[in-house]
């Protein structure tokens, strides 16, 4: 690998860490978990620091960010902090005009559609990602020997966003698109797959010790369009990081259908979603891979006891992979009662700390 001499993988102890060893397929001393979205709403302490401050506003104070990334780890005991920002921050920081706005999530002022727009997108210049490397690097500093874990979104879920000009359910548009003009289709999906690029080689290089690739509404997609108009992209953001050694783990909802497609890709890992079982998903993947999940979001408001019973499910189809980082199936609710995060921490260190 060529880390930077100072990154923390060289300089502190997350390479030595439970999250770091089972995302590189080392055993560790209890299984190590995270939950996306653990920062944000279900945090009084994340409400309260966010008060009349925009979304985009807050990613890009880097003081902030820091100090939202790092809430979820002193509060459950997670054993990483997922950096905050948002998968639309590279588009922000190269110019396109998009917004977070509340209850709904990224709007663009003119959606990207044709060509001729495709053209004019402005290129994301690498001092536009100052504040995003500053960010990390207080927040490695905060978070000593716990590693943080970087992300971006993937060029479909990103380039949907920007075709249809804000979230949609079945990303119609863009999916039109691959087959009415291929070629604006894969220069959008270029674009947006070197500016997530460069997203993740700045938080590599600023201590992240590894990253997860969020290509959330890859199942809408049938396994054809996926091989044709994705997966050459998300493999291109892979291997634009792979130099800097730290994992990769790619994550998709809906994704049952598409995981041997994804694994092609190129990742170390595969974030599998709470619809199929991690010893199922194991199975279609070949029997190699890490494994990252999947906690159903939903059990999380269902009580202990079948939130534990679950749990222990999970636990147990995790023993199919080589390695298994416990997560969610995908984020946490905003209604989520933080107490149960931090009860399940506990526990899934408990029911797997060996010795
Ligand atoms: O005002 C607010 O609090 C806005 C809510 C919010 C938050 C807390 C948004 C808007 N983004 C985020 C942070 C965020 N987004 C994180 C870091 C925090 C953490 O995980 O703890 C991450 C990793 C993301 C990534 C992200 N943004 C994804 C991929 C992950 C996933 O959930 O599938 C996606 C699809 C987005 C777009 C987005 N941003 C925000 C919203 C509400 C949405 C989804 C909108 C939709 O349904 O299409």
């Amino acid at each position: 690998a060529h880390l930077p001499a100072n990154h923390p993988l060289k300089t502190a102890n997350t390479g030595e860490s439970a999250m770091i060893r089972t995302l590189t397929g080392r055993p560790a001393d209890h299984a190590p978990v995270w939950f996306m979205r653990q920062a944000g709403r279900s945090l009084p302490e994340y409400r309260e620091v966010r008060e009349g401050i925009p979304m985009l506003d807050a990613c890009l104070t880097p003081a902030l960010a820091a100090e939202i990334t790092v809430q979820p780890v002193r509060r459950h005991k997670v054993d990483a902090g997922i950096f905050f920002s948002d998968i639309v921050i590279p588009m922000k920081l190269a110019g396109v005009n998009v917004d977070i706005v509340p209850g709904r999530g990224p709007v663009l002022d003119a959606p990207v559609r044709t060509m001729e727009e495709i053209k004019n997108l402005p290129e994301l210049e690498d001092s536009a990602l100052d504040p995003i490397r500053e960010a990390v690097a207080l927040t490695v500093k905060e978070l000593g020997s716990t590693p943080l874990i970087g992300f971006a979104g993937a060029p479909f879920t990103v380039a949907a966003y920007m075709v249809e000009g804000g979230p949609s359910r079945d990303h119609l548009r863009p999916r039109t698109m691959m087959h009415a003009d291929p070629e604006a289709w894969d220069a959008l999906a270029a674009w947006a797959a070197r500016t997530s690029a460069q997203f993740l080689a700045a938080q590599i290089e600023a201590g992240a010790s590894a990253v997860q690739l969020f290509d959330s509404w890859a199942g809408s997609l049938g396994e054809a369009d996926y091989r044709r108009f994705v997966q050459p992209h998300s493999a291109a953001v892979l291997s634009a990081v792979e130099h800097y050694g730290v994992p990769r783990i790619h994550f998709g909802t809906g994704t049952a259908e598409l995981l041997p497609a994804l694994l092609e890709a190129g990742a170390d890992v595969i974030g599998v979603d709470y619809r199929l079982p991690l010893s199922v998903a194991q199975e279609r993947l070949g029997g190699g891979i890490v494994l990252q999940g999947n906690i159903d979001p939903a059990l999380l408001a269902s009580g202990w006891e079948a939130l534990a019973a679950h749990t222990d499910a999970v636990l147990e189809q995790g023993r199919s992979a080589p390695a298994h980082v416990v997560n969610l199936g995908h984020g946490v609710p905003p209604t989520t009662d933080p107490t149960v995060l931090t009860a399940l921490v506990d526990y899934i260190h408990t029911q797997t700390r060996k010795g």
